[in-house]
């Protein structure tokens, strides 16, 4: 396929709308031909201004409109499953907000619709593995320039959170992240997770316990630990220090422009996750639309999501039991091999 991606947006949210307005302002080789939503109103604010999109209500709608050839599916992950399964059935490419699905049996499903239809179709929207300090990161460890890695550990930190964030959401909403550049970075699948509970700030909401310690062995033998801080106030933070035999190397901390002025010093904190990864986003839409045009796929697959689904049951378990709970995985279909 090399014609333009004539693209259904569904979910014209706070994902969805900055998806919307990547992919009509600075994607090359995509358009937005549909946004579905189920508030009308917010599909048609949606596609104001761009030419030849239409407003719906419903994704299987969108998917039988002939102007459209590929799906951006931004919606609540409970919604994943049905709109995937529609999609890998009419066989086009797919980009899947995180997570793929909201359990590792439905997530199995996808794999399996997949592996079935003898193709990749669903990349998964696991942004950081296109932001360039994770990529610079990924290839000192590929490099092994500074030898093997041994250890990593993860802060994730988010100013507040929004109405109906739950105590489970900590990790199924913001950990899934890291245990996917996780697996990316060390190569190899997490086998288990274990999370402690500390001190909480007296900021949290909705029965969270925050922060929260997760604990993360890998099949390799390499560790990973991750605070996961989701009422932290000052901004929002996501940074990884590596830790190999000759030397460590951090990502994602303070970044420029450094400022000297009226007394002080410093920089600015971005406020969320939109600006943090506004790059990697764009970069991680382009490669799925330049895959989609050769009929690839552009990154993470649904092979990552179901992984990481499973790591997030095994969170959540653990979350409750505190004990070390360990992440069982079917046999990979020979297609994500
Ligand atoms: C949010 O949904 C995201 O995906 C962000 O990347 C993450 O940092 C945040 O914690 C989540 O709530």
């Amino acid at each position: 396929m090399s014609e333009t991606l004539r693209v259904a947006v569904i979910g014209a949210g706070r994902m969805g709308a900055d998806h919307i307005k990547r992919l009509s302002t600075r994607i090359h080789g995509a358009e937005v031909a549909a946004v579905v939503d189920v508030d009308m109103q917010r599909a048609q604010a949606a596609i104001a201004g761009i030419p030849g999109a239409v407003a719906l209500s419903d994704a299987r709608e969108a998917l039988d409109n002939g102007d459209v050839n590929a799906v951006l599916i931004a919606t609540p992950g409970f919604l994943h499953e049905d709109i995937l399964l529609a999609a890998i059935a009419k066989d086009i490419p797919v980009l899947c907000e995180k997570p793929l699905t909201t359990d590792a049996a439905s997530s199995w499903r996808i794999v399996q619709a997949e592996a079935e239809l003898g193709r990749k179709r669903v990349q998964v929207g696991f942004m950081r593995r296109f932001d360039a300090d994770y990529a610079a990161l990924g290839e000192i460890i590929r490099g092994e320039s500074l030898g093997g890695m041994l250890m990593l550990h993860c802060v994730h930190r988010n100013p507040d959170t929004p109405p109906g964030f739950t105590n489970e959401m900590l990790i199924t909403d913001s950990v899934v992240h890291e245990f996917d550049i996780i697996r990316f970075l060390v190569g190899a699948e997490i086998t288990s997770v274990q999370v402690r509970l500390g001190k909480a700030t007296k900021n949290a909401s909705n029965g969270q316990h925050d922060p929260q310690h997760v604990l993360i062995e890998t099949e390799s033998g390499v560790l990973a630990d991750v605070e996961i801080f989701v009422n932290a106030q000052f901004g929002y933070e996501v940074a990884t220090q590596a830790v190999f035999e000759q030397g460590v190397v951090n990502i994602g901390g303070d970044n420029g422009p450094y400022v000297r002025t009226a007394g002080r010093w410093g920089g600015t904190i971005p406020p969320g996750f939109e600006e943090r990864f506004e790059a990697a986003y764009d970069v991680e839409v382009q490669a799925w639309v330049d895959a989609a045009a050769q009929g690839n796929l552009g990154g993470p697959s649904a092979w990552d999501g179901y992984a990481t689904a499973a790591c997030c049951e095994a969170g959540v378990k653990a979350q409750k039991n505190g004990d070390k709970v360990a992440v069982a995985l079917n046999p990979k279909p020979f297609l994500y091999s």
